[in-house]
């Protein structure tokens, strides 16, 4: 079944545990090696609702572990019935933002408990976290406005691929009394300098793919038929090399912006490459033997 003008049903599959998404839609490759995975909802533009960040979550997290999926390519199904415009996300759905936060409208009573303690979550946040920590590559594919937090959401990716007719970049964040003061701002700014991310935020214009491409946000602007096409083909290119490799080096470009937990993820990659090495492996025999470690095969390498 077709589910956007630009999904090609001869390369998807739907994913394991998809049928049930209202918000989003959740596909494989035919090898289980790439995932993609939509914004569903073309007539907000892709506007997420809190129903929509859970769907991505469980989505994006169902491709972490899976042991198939190298890629996961993240972009928004179009275009609008409405009007024929595309999106990849224009970030919260302003329709259901409350004094606290963002409300689930599945008719759970505002005095429950559930209610209360889920009140005031924006856990779109935890979401960039999975997209950042995952180690696997997360393309954003940008068919028509990335705006608001649907902007953070591609700078929160691995790489983006746009398309050069209608791929659209915009940070209206300041213009809804929002902010977005961790990634989609502060490693903005890494990624395009200083100068550029503030005018992106204080000013809130609308940059094309192209402008966005000389800027240094995203890697490529593509005819717009040929945009899902060129996402593949990027993803099988990634898939030629070295899962480990890829790893490591994901892991450690986050490192330098990411403080102790960049710090904690990197060690604890290079922890497990070191149990596989004869030399742990002689300590933890030594502790089950009961007798001093031998370390004479392993020297001080310089
Ligand atoms: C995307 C824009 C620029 C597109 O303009 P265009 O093409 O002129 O279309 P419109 O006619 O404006 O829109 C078509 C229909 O879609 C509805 N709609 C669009 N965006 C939204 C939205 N975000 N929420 C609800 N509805 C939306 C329009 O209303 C219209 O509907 P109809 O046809 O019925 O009139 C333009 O639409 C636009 O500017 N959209 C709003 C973008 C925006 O301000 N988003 C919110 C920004 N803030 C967040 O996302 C905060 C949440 C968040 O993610 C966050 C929170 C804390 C920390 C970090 C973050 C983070 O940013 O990640």
């Amino acid at each position: 079944m077709s589910v956007s003008d630009l999904f090609d049903p001869s390369v998807w599959v739907p994913a394991p545990h998809s049928e049930a998404f209202t918000d989003i839609t959740a596909h494989r490759s035919h090898d289980g090696a790439i995932a993609r995975i939509a914004f569903n909802r073309p007539e907000v533009r892709n506007a997420f609702r809190p129903h929509t960040v859970d769907e991505l979550y469980a989505a994006l997290e169902d491709a972490r572990t899976d042991p198939r999926v190298g890629v996961v390519l993240l972009t928004g199904n179009g275009p609008s019935a409405k009007d024929g415009g595309w999106a990849f996300c224009s970030g919260g759905d302003q329709r259901v933002r409350g004094k606290d936060g963002y409300k689930y409208q599945d008719g759970t009573a505002d005095s429950s408990p559930i209610a209360s303690a889920r009140a005031g979550r924006l856990h779109i946040l935890e979401v960039q976290r999975l997209i950042r920590f995952m180690p696997k590559v997360v393309i954003a594919v940008v068919p028509g406005w990335a705006a608001g937090g649907g902007h953070s959401l591609h700078v929160v990716c691995d790489l983006t691929i746009a398309s050069r007719e209608h791929g659209k970049f915009k940070q209206t964040d300041a213009d809804v009394g929002s902010f977005d003061a961790g990634y989609g701002s502060a490693y903005m700014a890494r990624q395009t300098g200083q100068k550029f991310a503030r005018e992106v935020f204080f000013l809130a214009r609308e940059y094309s793919a192209d402008r966005a491409l000389a800027a240094g946000a995203i890697n490529a602007s593509v005819p717009h038929e040929e945009l899902e096409a060129t996402a593949v083909e990027w993803a099988r290119e990634i898939l030629t090399k070295s899962p480990t490799a890829i790893r490591m080096l994901k892991y450690a470009f986050n490192a330098v912006d990411d403080g102790l937990v960049g710090q904690q993820i990197f060690a604890g990659e290079a922890t497990r490459l070191a149990y596989g090495t004869d030399e742990a492996a002689e300590g933890r025999d030594a502790f089950l033997g009961k007798r001093d470690p031998d370390w004479s095969d392993h020297p001080w390498r310089f």
